[in-house]
């Protein structure tokens, strides 16, 4: 009986479904009760905790999605926000690597409150926020479809550090920790997941001989590298997912020093990609998009990725949910101008978890629909993938901005339907009486 007073006072203070959930995880038994709950989850399932609804704890919200405010935009009810992507290649197969769109986080390894390995203190900025465990495990960042990692590489006690420091030295206090610890559980999951591609972008400090080279060697990520010979010189098509899962080549690894193309044989990043910068904040003014220094000019057709940056000078986790929500798309529409009509190859945020609603996922979403099938979302794109035809719900209205993009149809819906969850509330209740 305790049990049931709980869920009623929960379902009036947080909703039906919500309560459910929490009272699902504490229940066992066959009685009409249990059985009553059970029929209602595929209700709830379809109509709540959608992305945009309120919600008390990451459990409330549906896969993909998790609970979080965003101040910076008075928003102060937890909602359910995504963090997720839709996998663009499960959509479609088999086009060249360069037609999809991939989440990448700016600093992977920066992670707020975190401690050095060599014991310090860090007081570097930090760009990535996740839980403890998440902390601990790249897989979480990797599983939730995060498929490109900027990584900053020094030289540091006689072994390569991810560090974020200046003048090219690493210090106790600006090193996070090894990198062949984080490039291991990227081997890991390429091992665990093989039809996944991943990138890796290096701001590369290293200038210890074949320093880079020795620690994807010792990492295991040889046998997954993508061979610069086969990289595509002069903006063309790469070669199709499939081709390279089959292949084994899933890995690509671009390094900011050039000389080490010939040398390693790690790719000159800017050799087939262009980019625009955020330096100084100056990527991040509306309506224009920058290259940055090292980077041929955005529209250069010579190369045939292209990395969108989107991120401050000063990352500014408070903030970032603001930037990731819609100033993020309306870059990511003007850079595709600045790059001569080019939707981004990889979108690169900080706290990529944080946004208003869609955020840098649906940012993404996005891309890979202009990329894949030529239409405003990914979800929008028909099972036989004719080019331009697209399948838009609600009379070909676009969802606008930071407004959802989920597996779900419901998803489309802006609010959540507040006076059936209420009946489900009442109904519950009458049941309960009757008891
Ligand atoms: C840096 O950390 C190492 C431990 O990893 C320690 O031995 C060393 O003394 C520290 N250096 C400074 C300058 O604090
Ligand atoms: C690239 O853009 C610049 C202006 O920003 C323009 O002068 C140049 O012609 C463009 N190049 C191509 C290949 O479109
Ligand atoms: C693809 O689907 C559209 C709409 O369903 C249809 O008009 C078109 O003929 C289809 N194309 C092919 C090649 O099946
Ligand atoms: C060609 C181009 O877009 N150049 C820009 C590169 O970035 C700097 C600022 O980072 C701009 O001032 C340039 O106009």
């Amino acid at each position: 009986m305790q049990l049931i007073i709980i869920l009623i006072i929960t379902s009036l203070l947080f909703g039906f479904c919500s309560a459910l959930k929490v009272c699902l995880c504490q229940l066992s038994g066959g009685d009409s009760f249990m059985i009553f709950l059970k029929m209602s989850v595929p209700i709830c399932e379809v109509y709540l905790e959608q992305e945009g609804q309120t919600c008390v704890a990451n459990s409330n919200c549906d896969s993909g999605l998790h609970c979080e405010t965003c101040l910076a935009n008075g928003n102060l009810r937890p909602r359910c926000t995504r963090i997720q992507p839709v996998n663009p290649t499960s959509q479609a197969k088999g086009l060249p690597y360069n037609r999809y769109s991939w989440l990448t986080t700016h600093n992977s390894f920066a992670r707020l409150g975190e401690r050095s390995a060599t014991g310090s203190l860090i007081l570097a900025p930090t760009n990535q926020q996740d839980s403890i465990t998440d902390q601990l495990n790249w897989f979480s960042v990797l599983q939730n479809g995060v498929r490109g990692l900027m990584l900053d590489m020094y030289d540091f006690q006689n072994d390569i550090w991810l560090c974020h420091s200046f003048g090219g030295q690493c210090f106790n206090h600006t090193a996070f920790q090894p990198a062949i610890n984080v490039l291991k559980e990227v081997q890991a999951f390429l091992e665990a997941n093989p039809s996944v591609i991943a990138t890796i972008i290096i701001e590369d400090y290293v200038t210890s001989p074949r320093g880079l080279s020795k620690v994807f060697d010792a990492a295991g990520l040889r046998k997954f590298w993508f061979p610069v010979s086969q990289m595509p010189k002069n903006g063309g098509n790469w070669p199709t997912v499939d081709d390279m899962v089959q292949k084994n080549q899933r890995l690509l690894v671009f390094t900011s020093k050039s000389a080490k193309e010939a040398s390693e044989g790690i790719a000159y990043q800017w050799r087939y990609m262009v980019e625009n910068q955020s330096d100084g904040n100056g990527g991040m003014v509306a309506g224009s998009c920058p290259n940055r220094a090292e980077s041929p000019a955005m529209n250069a057709t010579s190369r045939s990725l292209a990395l969108f940056n989107y991120f401050p000078d000063r990352p500014d986790v408070t903030q970032a949910c603001k930037h990731n929500s819609a100033p993020l798309i309306n870059k990511v529409n003007t850079c595709y101008v600045a790059a001569g009509n080019r939707w981004p190859n990889f979108i690169a945020v900080d706290f990529y978890k944080r946004s208003n609603g869609g955020g840098a996922p649906e940012a993404i979403d996005v891309a890979n629909g202009h990329l894949v099938c030529g239409c405003g979302n990914i979800v929008y794109c028909k099972a036989n993938m004719t080019f331009g035809i697209c399948d838009i719900p609600e009379a070909g209205v676009p969802p606008a901005p930071g407004a959802v993009a989920h597996d779900s149809s419901f998803a489309y819906l802006d609010s959540r339907p507040i006076p059936l969850q209420w009946l489900l509330g009442v109904i519950l209740v009458a049941i309960l009486l009757q008891l």
